[in-house]
């Protein structure tokens, strides 16, 4: 059984991985309107990868005798400045995620539920690896710069980047 405080913040983290779902998929519509297909292609596959984020929470509570809410999640931006910009915002999202996901060790640990707090080291791992990735891809676009020839080996290369089996 998981305590009233760990399923809450459980439910929070559901919350924020659908909205990170959501929000990747308004990216993946905004690239793939203006032309970058191949970023779009990466988006909406890592849509689909936040999804499952979120549905290894959701039966993991419902597993633990808890009970994993389905709630109103904000509608992310429909527009972006550039795909620097939609990077740089992705950067600045999985930072926070990763700061949400150390909260909810930390609720886990002053509950004393141990068993919760290992199950999580999935996600403390995964977020060293995504935000790793997206600094890397925020550096391959910094030399991009007007050279419409690097931009079509971006979208090449970045189309080809596939979500990892969860
Ligand atoms: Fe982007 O990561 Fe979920 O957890």
């Amino acid at each position: 059984m998981i305590t009233t405080k760990v399923e809450q913040a459980l439910n929070s983290q559901i919350n924020l991985e659908a909205y990170s779902s959501q929000l990747y998929l308004a990216m993946a519509s905004w690239s793939e309107r203006n032309g970058f297909e191949g970023t779009g292609k990466f988006l909406y596959s890592h849509a689909d990868e936040e999804r499952l984020h979120m549905l290894r929470l959701f039966h993991y509570v419902n597993d633990r005798g808890g009970r994993a809410v389905v709630a109103h999640i904000d509608a992310p931006p429909a527009e972006y400045d550039s795909i620097q910009d939609i990077f740089e915002q992705i950067l600045e999202h999985e930072v926070l995620v990763s700061k949400k996901i150390n909260d909810l060790v930390g609720v886990c640990y002053d509950e004393r539920d141990f068993t919760t707090q290992a199950f999580l080291q999935w996600y403390v791992n995964e977020q060293i690896e995504e935000e790793s990735k997206f600094k890397t891809i925020l550096d391959k676009i910094s030399f991009l710069g007007e050279d419409k020839s690097r931009l079509y080996f971006f979208e090449r290369d970045i189309a080809n980047i596939t979500a990892p089996k969860i």
